[in-house]
């Protein structure tokens, strides 16, 4: 966990971990640090307003490589960022929470938590780093790695078929989905921003490739001189977020859309349900209590 009080203004001197050169989590670490003091100015609000809570992986080792002035954070446990997010706006509603993750944290073992908290329309914003594979532990197969790839544990090539995340987030009922790509780290942080400003669940899934296991760049990119065409591609000025079929087609059409595709123009985020249920329920008093046993 990293201190506020008397602390760092640099990245976690005691952490020695480094990301593989040309990593994508480089870009998003850019986007999230931009986000987060765009957000700062603007609100004027401390940096120490912000709680990041990491998964475990390459993606959630962004936590300690923040630079600049430091949030707080909290590196749990693997799977579990959204359930850790839940308590920390259960005791602390006012604070912006911030889930950075991996495809196979919050995809995998973590993916049960998705279709509870898109129900609830937790008030935070989740930042996905999506390589396709199990980085930290060198290269295992991802629910987002593709049929027939072949990785250190799949080494005949994938069995399984692949999630198409943005497909299960609208399916869940997240009411904020924005689609990134970590080499544009300037439009990602612009998402990034409205995630976190977005009253509800909201996800960022960002492409960022592993360079070392599954570097997926130029198919994501497209290279003319090799005639690949590139599966990333932007969405339209006319797309229309707050219409759910508009989401669903761009989310289906061939190739990964980039931009915001979806995001529920009647949200209601969690903590205002409860605010207002509050209003509703009255404890009952000693003698009303007592009423319900008499006979
Ligand atoms: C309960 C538990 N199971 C398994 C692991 C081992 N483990 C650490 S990171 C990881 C996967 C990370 O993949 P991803 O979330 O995609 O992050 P990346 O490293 O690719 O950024 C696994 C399986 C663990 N730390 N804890
Ligand atoms: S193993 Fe992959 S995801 Fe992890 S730091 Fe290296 S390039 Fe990045
Ligand atoms: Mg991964």
């Amino acid at each position: 966990m990293t201190t506020a009080k008397g602390a760092p203004k640099v990245k976690n001197p005691e952490y020695d971990f480094k990301w593989c050169p040309g990593c994508g989590d480089f870009g998003v670490r850019r986007a999230v640090e931009v986000a987060l003091r765009e957000r700062s100015i603007r609100d004027e609000a401390p940096m120490t307003e912000t709680v990041i809570v990491a998964g475990i992986g390459c993606s959630g080792n962004l936590l300690h490589l923040f630079e600049g002035e430091q949030p707080f954070g909290i590196h749990g446990v693997h799977g579990r960022t959204l359930p850790q997010a839940l308590g920390i706006k259960m005791v602390r509603p006012e604070l912006n929470v911030l889930i950075v993750a991996g495809d196979g944290d919050f995809l995998s073992i973590g993916g049960e938590h998705i279709v509870p908290q898109a129900q609830r329309n937790l008030d935070i914003c989740a930042v996905i780093m999506d390589n396709g594979v199990y980085g930290l532990t060198k290269g295992q197969s991802s629910p987002t790695s593709e049929l027939g790839m072949k990785t250190s544990s799949t080494p005949y090539g994938k069995i399984e078929g692949s999630v198409n995340p943005l497909d299960l987030y609208l399916t869940s009922g997240v009411s904020f989905i924005a689609s990134g790509f970590s080499g544009k780290p300037k439009e990602l942080a612009k998402l990034i921003v409205q995630g976190m400003d977005h009253k509800g669940f909201a996800i960022v899934h960002i492409q960022s490739p592993c360079t070392e296991y599954n570097d997926t760049f130029e198919l994501l990119k497209g290279n003319p001189k090799t005639g690949i065409k590139g599966a990333l591609w932007y969405l339209p000025e006319d797309h229309d977020p707050s219409d759910r079929d508009a989401a669903y087609q761009a989310i289906h059409h061939p190739g990964i859309p980039v931009g915001l595709v979806y995001q529920d123009p009647d949200s209601v985020p969690m903590q205002q349900r409860q605010d207002e249920l509050k209003e509703r329920a009255k404890s009952p008093t000693v003698d009303e209590l007592m009423d319900n046993f008499s006979v």
